[in-house]
């Protein structure tokens, strides 16, 4: 009976460190291979793409986060790389992902009419 009882536990204490080394492993796994970029949308009046150049590295997938700080709708556009997030509303955040898989400067815009001033909400993206 006590030697069951031992086994028990040992079985028990294995699935729980087991469950919490895969939980850290997969963070760090995710950390790792994926690169975060947070952009403020705002009219060009009003402070425009902030940052205006993002760079990033050549093959690892990219998590974009667009805030729109302004009182407008915005759009964004990534042509190179075939990325459109169609409409960000006023106050509100969105993610899209991609992946730059070759490097060089490319545009980066806003696809929503947006002010008079909207033909300058652009930006440069720096894939190394
Ligand atoms: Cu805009």
């Amino acid at each position: 009976m006590k030697q069951r009882e031992t086994i028990a536990l040992g079985l028990m204490a294995l699935a729980t460190v087991g469950t919490l080394a895969a939980i850290f492993g997969y963070e760090r796994y995710r950390r790792a291979t994926q690169f975060d970029v947070v952009l403020i949308a705002r009219a060009p009046e009003y402070g425009n793409w902030d940052p205006r150049t993002i760079t990033v590295p050549r093959g690892q997938p990219v998590r974009l986060h667009i805030r729109n700080i302004d009182t407008v709708s915005h759009g964004f556009g990534l042509p190179a790389f075939d990325v459109a997030v169609r409409e960000i509303e006023a106050g509100t955040a969105t993610t899209t992902t991609f992946t730059p898989d070759r490097a060089g400067e490319f545009l980066f815009l806003c696809t929503v009419w947006c002010s008079e001033r909207h033909l300058e909400m652009t930006g440069k993206l720096v894939v190394q």
